[in-house]
């Protein structure tokens, strides 16, 4: 039994180093240590031992056991560690190896012209109002002087999505809401997206934007009007610009003007930017109509207001020096990419 317990140390030893993966150690394990392994076979022999040799074989095959299990650990420890390794080396990073750029991408043209339009005005102390693109005939209408007939229903065509509710054609409905639930002092810009059934050109499109602003207090007059207007003009285009109103009609304003602004070119002398006329027209404005104001429970006796309305569109083009609005809405990256 000696032999055999000895044998079987010897033969574990030599697995043992030839093995190569903690699997293989493992099956050595089970093999030799297991219930049905090499040893515990020999130990259940032992009853057959007589009293003197018993104590003897067991004491050895304790310590083959005990040689076995350290061998076995040692190798263990080892194959653990060459694992690790070889794991690390499949894994290892090149931090030198060039990476994919990111595309940083930028705020769309209009964006930045309506943020800093925005600012100018908030600066003055005016609040930001939004409301919806879907609008009842009512409000986009109606409330603002144009009942159904009107000729201005022409120039305004828009879209319907039915006899009472169309797609906005001025952010003016908005304002009719606000004044319809605030008491004046109000102060108000309704920047957004309008609508209007018009062929698409390099001036025109049926979607487009629109900033519309909006007072009402006691006491508010046409210089009022100009005075701010001026303000924001010089905050936009600089100190030197210049503003020029002519009478216009607009039916939800009375008195109307347009507004001119001195050419951002020639500063007023006349060129081919500004036609020769030395100013370049850029908004409408007027005295919001007393008829406008009853109809939202405000009283024209008591209160006045004035309000203004610029195309967003015709801003950025004439700011960024682009020829044709379709460039604005077609999204080309290399277009974008300039601003
Ligand atoms: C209320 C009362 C009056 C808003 C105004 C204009 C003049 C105007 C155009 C400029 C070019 C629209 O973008 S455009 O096509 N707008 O000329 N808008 S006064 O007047 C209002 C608004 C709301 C309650």
């Amino acid at each position: 039994m000696k032999e055999q317990l000895l044998a079987i140390r010897k033969s574990a030893e030599e697995k043992l180093v030839s093995l190569t993966s903690l699997q293989e150690l493992e099956d050595v394990r089970v093999s030799v240590l297991g219930k049905k392994g090499e040893l515990t076979q020999v130990l259940r022999q032992m009853g057959a031992l007589s009293a003197e040799e018993r104590p003897i074989i067991g004491a050895l095959a304790n310590e083959v056991r005990e040689a076995i299990e350290s061998a076995l650990s040692e190798r263990k420890t080892v194959l653990l560690a060459k694992a690790r390794e070889e794991k690390l080396a499949k894994e290892v990073i090149d931090v030198t190896m060039a990476g994919k750029k990111p595309e940083i991408g930028g705020l769309h043209p209009i964006t930045k012209v309506l943020d800093e339009v925005k600012n100018i005005f908030l600066g003055m102390g005016f609040s930001i109002a939004e409301g919806p693109d879907v609008e009842l005939d009512y409000y986009n209408f109606e409330a603002l002087n144009i009942p159904k007939e009107h000729p201005a229903r022409d120039t305004q065509d828009t879209f319907y999505v039915s006899d009472n509710v169309v797609l906005r054609t001025q952010t003016s409905p908005m304002q009719i809401r606000v004044m319809e639930k605030a008491k004046p002092p109000i102060r108000i810009i309704a920047p957004g997206r309008v609508y209007r059934s018009d062929a698409v050109d390099a001036t025109h499109s049926p979607v487009f934007h629109q900033i519309e602003g909006l007072v009402v207090d006691k006491g508010i007059t046409m210089a009022d009007l100009k005075g701010t207007l001026e303000q924001f003009i010089k905050s936009l285009y600089g100190q030197d610009a210049k503003i020029r109103l002519r009478p216009h009609h607009f039916p939800f304003t009375e008195p109307s003007a347009e507004v001119d602004v001195s050419c951002f070119v020639c500063g007023g002398k006349g060129c081919r930017v500004c036609k020769g006329e030395g100013f370049i027209e850029i908004l409408g404005a007027g005295m919001v109509h007393p008829d406008v104001l009853r109809r939202c429970n405000i009283d024209p006796d008591e209160y006045s207001g004035f309000a203004f309305g610029l195309g967003l569109e015709r801003i950025v083009m004439r700011r960024m020096n682009i020829d044709d609005m379709r460039h604005l809405y077609e999204n080309d990256v290399r277009f974008l990419k300039q601003f």
